[in-house]
């Protein structure tokens, strides 16, 4: 499959989601959070920037691996766990259409807000 065959196929599949949701019997918090997601997606899709996401646990020297890619300390990173509380979006140094994402940890003490923050960057 050409490129171009593949950015149509995906293009089709997110219609027809959108369909789906539109005319489907869904809850309406459920339709709706589909059509806020569709919605991010074809802006991501349409703004052609390579997101690298580091997802992962508390401590596991996410906000440090970022730090080493984008060639300085920007990010903060600490001994102790959950020092990076909001997910963090840079543009990679010298590089356009890349994107470097930290997020906060999975699995820290009492961080279930943290958690979800980090699944929704991931996504
Ligand atoms: N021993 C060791 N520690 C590291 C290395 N990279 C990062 N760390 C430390 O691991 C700890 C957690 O790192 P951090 O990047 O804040 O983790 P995050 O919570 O996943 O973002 C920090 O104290 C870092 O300095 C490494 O290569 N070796
Ligand atoms: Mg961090």
């Amino acid at each position: 499959m050409s490129e171009k065959e593949k950015t149509r196929e995906i293009w089709r599949h997110i219609d027809e989601t959108a369909d789906y949701a539109r005319s489907a019997d869904l809850e309406p918090e459920f339709q709706k959070a589909i059509e806020e997601n569709i919605a991010k997606l074809k802006e991501k899709i349409s703004a052609e920037n390579l997101e690298i996401v580091a997802f992962g646990t508390v401590s596991g020297c996410k906000s440090s691996v970022l730090n080493v890619l984008a060639g300085d300390d920007r990010l903060a990173t600490d001994v102790r766990g959950g020092t990076t509380v909001k997910t963090i979006e840079i543009p990679w140094t010298d590089r356009s259409g890349v994107s470097l994402v930290d997020t906060p940890g999975l699995g820290e003490a009492d961080g279930g807000i943290h958690g979800r923050t980090a699944r929704e960057a991931a996504r």
